[in-house]
């Protein structure tokens, strides 16, 4: 059994080969127009970073290295007693590009779980902050408060090669991604159940499994297999979302720093180079109304509509529903996307683990989510703004949650924070095992633009 860096050791040298093949043959190559829309709005469709684990297709969906969601739920392994995706396989997966074995799965399992306890420090500050702070602010903190032990800026300081530098950066990534279930429950506990014990961490179970118990919801199934679903789910969505774009962005610039002082040998500890600085740094973008926050306002909109509207809720209550909130200039939660232009097959995935489980069904949130999906649509359509009218992953991923009883719809984005990971720091190895140089796009201001395009 090849433990994940084995894993990871070999598939390297012909990435790098790939890399250098492409840039000496295709380096001229071009991609698109720069257009002056790109730089106005936001970039959006522009070809402008390499991104390895994940392509979205705007039509298709999210393809793990060529893997549909429902290939993923076919061929990567579960956890034990379940059926469901695990946050292994997926981290296995993304780094390696291949489906591990059940037991390069379980070894790993074991590993983050031997590497997912706080430091004593770590918890001590998370319990020095207020429970009124947002919960997202506080996994942050927690999350940059961790590079106290960064191996990367540790052998950074010592003076690494280049070519070493993927192998730390692979260490504090397990470590920080073993560490998020332990910091984000402590969180939970700290803002909705002051005073509770915290389960410790099972060696036996795997990192959601571990997650589940340390929140207070051990031993229930459906919520642990769920969440397996949901955490490899969110894992990664390509490059340019702002999470993903964020870690991918400090890293470049902090090395810019690094490099600009390696020689004041002192400075490098405290610059930005670590996947934990990173990290927290895309917990911050994620923490936006438009980006992963959006599930937690799904879950709040939904509930204000049921507030108001009562219990026999209609699809034409849903409908003026709907058109108040546009009226009134707000964004509906859960709709639309940057890329997409079909419904989300993240949210499709989340709906059919509904719709095999009565009880699930049944539930009046759950319903209600599914009945806005009936008309929000076509009323987006009619609106006419919006480019792609249908539900992204935000749209179904709350009222399953608040069914089970995490009704603290504050915290949804912790738990997508958890999952990201997989994805971004995925990215961190790969742009140090790949050597990929700082990143520094060239801006212009309206006048300078003008003087382009009037020439
Ligand atoms: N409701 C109302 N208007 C919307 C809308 C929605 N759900 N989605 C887009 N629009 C508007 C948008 O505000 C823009 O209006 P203006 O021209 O007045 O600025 C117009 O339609 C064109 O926008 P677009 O090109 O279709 O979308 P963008 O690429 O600019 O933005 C989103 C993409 C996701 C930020 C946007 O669709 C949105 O605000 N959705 C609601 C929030 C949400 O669900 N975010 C979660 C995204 C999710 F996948 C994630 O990151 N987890």
């Amino acid at each position: 059994t090849k433990t994940l860096r084995q894993a990871l050791e070999e598939v390297i040298p012909a990435k790098q080969a790939q890399l250098k093949a492409l840039k000496a043959e295709h380096g001229q190559a071009v991609l698109g127009d720069v257009k002056v829309e790109h730089l106005i709005g936001g970039m959006r469709g522009l070809k402008s970073m390499l991104w390895e684990a994940s392509v979205l297709d705007p039509l298709e969906g999210i393809r793990f290295h060529g893997m549909t969601i429902p290939d993923c739920q076919r061929e990567l392994p579960a956890a034990p007693e379940g059926k469901e995706i695990i946050a292994e396989s997926m981290l296995w997966l993304l780094l390696t590009g291949k489906v591990p074995t059940e037991a390069e799965t379980r070894q790993l399992s074991r590993e983050l779980a031997e590497k997912g306890e706080l430091p004593a420090y770590v918890e001590k500050l998370i319990d020095s902050l207020p429970t009124t702070l947002h919960p997202m602010t506080q996994l942050g903190m927690g999350v940059a408060a961790l590079n106290h032990d960064s191996a990367f800026a540790a052998a950074y300081e010592k003076g690494i090669k280049k070519s070493e530098y993927w192998t730390y950066a692979l260490e504090d990534s397990i470590n920080l991604i073993a560490r998020l279930p332990a910091l984000a429950a402590r969180i939970f506990r700290n803002v909705y159940n002051p005073g509770t014990p915290i389960a410790g961490i099972n060696k036996e179970l795997d990192l959601v499994g571990n997650y589940v118990n340390m929140l207070g919801y051990g031993g229930n199934h459906d919520l642990t297999e769920y969440l397996r679903l949901y955490i490899s789910l969110h894992g990664d969505h390509e490059g340019g979302n702002a999470s993903a774009h964020t870690a991918r962005e400090i890293l470049a610039s902090c090395m810019d720093v690094v490099q600009a002082n390696a020689c004041l040998k002192d400075l490098v500890g405290s610059t930005l180079s670590d996947p934990y600085l990173s990290y927290a740094a895309a917990l911050y973008a994620l923490a936006g109304p438009l980006h992963g926050l959006a599930n937690q306002e799904v879950l709040r909109w939904q509930l204000n509509m049921r507030k108001e509207l009562g219990d026999n809720i209609t699809h034409e209550h849903i409908k003026e529903f709907l058109w108040r909130t546009l009226k009134s200039g707000q964004v509906v939660p859960g709709y639309g996307h940057g890329v997409l232009r079909n419904p989300d097959p993240r949210f499709t995935a989340l709906q059919e683990f509904c719709d095999t489980r009565p009880e699930l069904l049944a539930d009046p949130i759950i319903q209600l989510v599914k009945k806005t999906y009936d008309v929000a649509p076509d009323v987006l359509k009619e609106h006419g703004k919006t480019k792609n009218p249908y539900p992204n992953v935000d749209a179904a991923s709350g009222c399953v949650l608040h069914h089970y009883g995490i009704t603290q719809f504050k915290y949804y984005t912790v738990i997508f924070g958890v999952s990201r990971a997989l994805g971004a720091l995925t990215q961190f190895v790969w742009s140090r095992a790949l050597g990929l140089p700082i990143e520094r796009p060239k801006s212009l201001s309206m006048d300078a633009i003008e003087k382009l395009v009037k020439a």
